[in-house]
């Protein structure tokens, strides 16, 4: 019997949900930072075997907020929960449950669907403390299993998590071709490459307020590399000069970190061009926030 469906990760911000996919699917596709609120919208990771096909969706850390950007990733959780077959809840040693993620418990049970729960980060937990999260999301929601693991750290949480998400599964059809492992563009990937580099380069607020966007993406044949430019876009003249930092130096750090990773993600050599574009207040302008966290290339 074949089995197939779609697996839905949610849970608050920074419990490891984009670590999450990206070891179940072995590439990464999904951008992780020690800061929350990493993730903007859905990556989709496609998971073949000749057995299964499993299609696992990161999606952005569930918080309240009242800025617009936070509403529009907030739109992106909601679609993911719209139609899923199974439920991966993730927590994280500080076990938190506020209003908008039991909201969301709560409508994965209205839409009586399965949920498996993961206890990230058990590297940083006593004992008590696992069980005390354990008990708190146990009486939020009937989850047909419990996993208590660290997922960089332990060598089969990839294995468990796999077999657990399987038994939640159905027969079902391949919905995808068995050579792709993402829907997400290299465009898109490339651009979330840099924006990982920056998240986790810049400090504090800033990160915040930038936005990725590649602007135009070369293969060159005769000399086996990709030129790629891409446009940081940031929302203010302040921002673009720390962007760019003393004589070039932080957007050079920046480039060097993220052409590492581009030419292990491409398989080629890489030649980045990277420009810095302020577009004033673009974080406030809905039009703007889905153009430029969600390009159509
Ligand atoms: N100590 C520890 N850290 C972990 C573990 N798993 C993930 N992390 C770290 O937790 C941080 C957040 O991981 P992400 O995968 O970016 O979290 P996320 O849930 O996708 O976050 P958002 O996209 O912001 O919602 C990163 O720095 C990870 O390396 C773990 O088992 N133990
Ligand atoms: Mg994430």
């Amino acid at each position: 019997m074949f089995k197939s469906g779609f697996a839905t990760i949610i849970g608050k911000p920074n419990v490891g949900k984009s670590t999450l996919i990206n070891l179940l699917i072995g590439e990464k596709l999904a951008i992780t930072s020690y800061k929350p609120q990493a993730t903007r919208k859905t990556v989709f990771g496609i998971l073949n075997s000749d057995e299964y096909q499993i299609i696992f969706i990161d999606t952005p850390g569930i918080h309240i907020s009242n800025k617009r950007l936070d509403s529009v990733m907030g739109s992106y959780i909601d679609k993911a929960l719209d139609d899923f077959d199974v439920a991966i809840v993730l927590t994280d040693n500080q076990g938190i449950i506020d209003e908008q993620l039991e909201f969301y418990l709560n409508k994965i049970k209205e839409k009586n669907k399965k949920a498996i729960l993961i206890i990230n980060k058990i590297d940083l937990m006593t004992k008590e403390k696992i069980k005390e999260i354990k008990e708190l999301f146990a009486s939020k929601l009937d989850f047909k299993d419990i996993i208590e693991t660290s997922l960089t750290n332990s060598k089969d949480a990839r294995k468990t998590i796999i077999t657990s998400v399987l038994n939640c599964l159905n027969e079902g059809p391949k919905y995808y071709e068995d050579d792709i492992i993402s829907t997400e563009t290299e465009r898109f990937i490339v651009s979330e490459i840099i924006r990982e580099k920056i998240m986790n380069s810049i400090a504090k607020e800033i990160p915040y307020h930038i936005a990725v966007v590649v602007d135009e993406m070369k293969y060159r044949k005769e000399k086996d590399l990709h030129y790629i430019k891409a446009n940081i876009i940031v929302e203010r003249r302040s921002h673009k000069m720390i962007v760019i930092g003393e004589r070039g130096k932080m957007i050079k750090e920046i480039g060097r970190l993220a052409r590492m990773d581009l030419e292990n993600f491409l398989k080629t050599k890489v030649f980045l061009d990277l420009w810095v574009k302020i577009r004033e207040g673009w974080t406030k302008k809905e039009m703007l926030i889905k153009e430029y966290i969600n390009p159509k290339y």
